[in-house]
């Protein structure tokens, strides 16, 4: 382990690298802690997305935002936060696998001009799956899956982004002096800005190829590869460009959020975790969504998770919710309180949850499904009786449990759903109704 140096923006707690002895991403590191000191950014303005890999290991150290996401997804995800905030300092960093793998949005982020800083920890591999060889992978470079020498030419990153319509493109090594001032450069060009870092991976390509630092800048010369800032240029910039169009056209941006007011009241005094389950096609997430947002106009705050199996359209669904009277800081249920199961497979998905529930919780359950082991109230529900196809029946359970629970009123509920895709009067009519469907 390396010894780490300590910043404003890495942990105080001293966390130490997890990285192998003498791998160049701890220098890379170092080296973006010491720009962001330099520049004086507010931790909290800054948000660093990292990608999959040993480099996808790296924002923990920070005490800056993260977002870590997909192999290779992690300039879509930077795209998509500088496109709702133009003001944070978006950073990203990934690996040379990374790019590779996501070597398509590299280039749409480079094309649009995209606000964001993109660090290539570029060590020519593979690194955390065994050294496998990857899109920068030299010519005759030794590899776990290139036995005999790598056959591919290897990918010009720097080269791509720049043809493509990158604002400010360089490339380094990890023994570059100056590294801290080209990733100042990056951070503070205002469109797309790469840095390509060339870097040692000390437990595969670095033994795989007697590599060193010699060797390291002789790649680089024989193919050609240029260091330094090879491309600086003004175009607009992709989120800042969206915004004047919108305003030019009197539009509003689609992506800009604006917060729920709160237009009710709810008398909830205490956390409440819902379990809503159920099959793939019966609203279960946007029933969810809209019992939490009605918890939002009544003053609550509320989270959701979401699960389904890969296909959309068959199998189990199932949404948790929390909601409470104060901010939830950990969006994971151990102990329900409320389950609403509407289907077979839903049940299958949520059944072990069934014996943690107490005496004071409840179940609203489909009669068909019945009998159910669980110490919790059992509350059958007939949803032949509302007449109401599958896909609302989470809606006529949740009025049902509001009805009986009085979290919030239903109004607050209505309005929720009033928010989201339209529904026929005859369904909104049922929930406001509350059609009895708790069989007595
Ligand atoms: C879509 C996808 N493909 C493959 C993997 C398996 N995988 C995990 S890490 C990794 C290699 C990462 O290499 P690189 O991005 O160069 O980062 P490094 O470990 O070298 O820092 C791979 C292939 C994955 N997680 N996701
Ligand atoms: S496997 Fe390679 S990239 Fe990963 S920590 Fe070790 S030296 Fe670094
Ligand atoms: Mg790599």
């Amino acid at each position: 382990m390396r010894e780490k140096q300590i910043g404003q923006y890495f942990d105080p707690e001293t966390l130490p690298f997890h990285f192998c002895p003498g791998c160049g991403h701890g220098v890379i590191l170092n080296h973006i802690n010491s720009a962001l000191e330099e520049l004086e950014e507010d931790p909290r303005n800054v948000v660093i997305v990292s990608d999959i890999g040993c480099s996808g290991l790296a924002d923990k150290y920070f005490t800056t935002n993260a977002f870590h996401g997909l192999h290779g997804r992690s300039v879509t995800y930077a795209t998509g936060i500088k496109l709702a905030n133009p003001d944070l300092n978006v950073i990203v960093l990934m690996g040379d696998g990374g790019c590779g793998i996501g070597g398509h949005h590299l280039i749409s982020a480079a094309r649009r001009n995209i606000g964001v800083t993109v660090l290539v920890f570029n060590n020519l591999n593979f690194g955390m799956t065994g050294g496998q060889h990857s899109v920068t992978t030299p010519e005759g470079a030794i590899t776990s899956t290139t036995k005999n020498g790598n056959l591919e030419y290897p990918m010009d990153i720097c080269a791509t982004v720049s043809a493509n319509g990158a604002s400010f493109v360089a490339r380094s090594t990890t023994f570059n002096k100056n590294l801290t001032k080209l990733i100042i450069e990056g951070i503070t060009h205002q469109g797309f800005s790469l840095v390509d870092i060339w870097e040692m991976c000390t437990a595969y390509y670095v033994p795989n190829n007697k590599y060193n630092k010699p060797k390291l800048e002789e790649t680089l010369s024989s193919l050609n590869f240029p260091q330094g800032i090879l491309r600086k240029r003004e175009r607009p910039e992709y989120s800042l460009a969206v915004r004047q169009y919108a305003s030019d056209q009197n539009n509003q941006i689609p992506f800009d959020v604006k917060p729920l007011g709160s237009m009710f009241s709810g008398s909830l005094s205490k956390k409440i975790s819902c379990i809503f389950a159920g099959d793939a096609g019966m609203r279960i997430g946007t029933a969810a969504s809209a019992f939490s947002r009605g918890a939002i106009l009544s003053g609550l705050w509320a989270t959701q998770r979401s699960d389904y199996p890969v296909t959309v359209r068959s199998g189990y669904s199932i949404s948790e919710v929390i909601l409470s009277p104060e901010e939830v800081l950990f969006t994971g249920i151990s102990n329900p309180n409320l389950m609403v199961i509407l289907s077979p497979a839903g049940l299958e998905k949520v059944k072990s949850q069934l014996s943690k529930l107490n005496e004071e919780d409840h179940v609203f359950i489909n009669v068909e499904l019945l009998p159910i082991e669980t110490r919790a109230k059992v509350i059958p529900l007939d949803f032949r009786k509302s007449g109401m196809k599958k896909e609302y029946w989470s809606f006529l359970a949740i009025a049902e449990f509001l009805n009986q629970k009085e979290l919030y009123p239903l109004k607050a509920l209505i309005a929720a759903i009033n928010m989201g895709t339209p529904f026929s009067q005859r369904v909104i009519q049922a929930i406001e109704d509350t059609v009895k469907i708790a069989v007595e």
